[in-house]
């Protein structure tokens, strides 16, 4: 009997790979929406993403972008994938906490200390913990790519320590955690979805926004912002979603494509993000952009200030969620 099973399971091993790689391809044109421009590092990893799905599809696999919030910004977006009207969209996780609530762990003020430990958490098992709650939701998340280190800026002064944030209108994203933050230390803060960013801005409708250099500069903020304060308050990761009810019916073949170059396409959005965060901050002080550091003992206040946000919003967030990620960077920084 054991010698017949073990012949049946070859034959089927051999009839699998027996078809042809092509065929195991329908043709595709997968629509993936963004909120920035098709300049940001995004476009280097969407680019790079569908180079890899053609070659491994014998071309039958094609990824088409939709830039500047075409599709709708990061939420109405995820909301088309979760109605399997719409197949991927690369958003922030900030915009979602609605959708899964533990999301709201990686917007705490100050959690990640640099790339290396984001990398380290995201990429390993507290990485795998989030994307294993998203199916139920409606949402496979491939990878982690990297939107970075958020910096404040505004049209109306410096901002050198935490007595300098009342008075100042902030938008920040529509996430509870950034509004207590920025509340916290005194700012009027505002929530509004990236695509009207600009617009306010442009108006004075609001003071400031906040976000990486690389976004202030693809988004050209700087036309519309006098000062850049080096705040790094918080570090966000794009998550790079497939709506569940399109995943499933992909082959498996092609979920395996999609997975693989989702993570060709990360190595290289974070390369070329990391590459270009400095030459965007250069590019930001040539458009005339007032430039000024925190130093590390206003730092130090910044954080005490917002310290009791972590207490106020781990119940939302899930004791669970937010004690595994304290384990994750106690074990990462030794
Ligand atoms: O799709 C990405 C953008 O829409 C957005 O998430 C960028 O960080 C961002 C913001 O401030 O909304």
């Amino acid at each position: 009997m054991k010698f017949r099973t073990s012949i049946l399971a070859a034959g089927v091993a051999a009839a699998v790979l027996a078809v042809p790689a092509s065929a195991q391809f329908a043709e595709r044109t997968i629509r993936l929406s963004n909120g920035v421009a098709q300049e940001h590092p995004v476009g280097n990893g969407v680019a790079k993403m569908d180079q890899c799905t053609r070659e491994k599809s014998g071309g039958k696999m094609k990824i088409q972008g939709f830039w500047g919030g075409a599709l709708g910004g990061d939420l109405q977006a995820t909301q088309s994938l979760r109605s399997g009207t719409q197949e991927m969209v690369i958003t922030s996780t900030s915009p979602l906490i609605g959708i899964l609530p533990d999301l709201g762990v990686f917007d705490l003020p100050f959690l990640f200390a640099n790339e290396k430990e984001a990398d380290a958490v995201l990429d390993g098992e507290f990485g795998k913990y989030i994307s294993d709650k998203l199916p139920a939701v409606g949402l496979v998340n491939l990878a982690y790519w990297e939107n970075g280190f958020r910096n404040l800026t505004n049209s109306k002064k410096p901002v050198a320590k935490v007595e300098d944030m009342p008075g100042l209108k902030v938008r920040v994203m529509q996430n509870n955690v950034f509004l207590d933050t920025f509340k916290t230390m005194g700012a009027n803060a505002v929530p509004m979805s990236f695509g009207e960013v600009f617009t306010a801005l442009e108006t004075k409708a609001i003071d400031g926004q906040e976000n990486p250099f690389v976004t202030i500069d693809t988004s050209k903020f700087y036309e519309v912002q006098k000062f850049l304060s080096v705040t790094r308050h918080a570090y966000t990761p794009f998550m790079v979603l497939y709506s569940k009810a399109l995943w499933d019916k992909l082959s498996p073949a092609e979920q395996q494509a999609l997975q693989e170059c989702a993570i060709v396409g990360r190595t290289e959005q974070r390369r070329v993000s990391r590459e270009l965060n400095d030459r965007s901050l250069a590019q930001l002080k040539a458009k005339g952009m007032q430039v000024n550091e925190i130093s590390a003992a206003e730092q130090k206040r910044m954080r005490d200030a917002v310290k009791p946000v972590y207490e106020k919003h781990q119940a939302t967030i899930g004791k669970e969620t937010v004690d595994r990620m304290n384990a994750a960077l106690q074990k990462i920084r030794g």
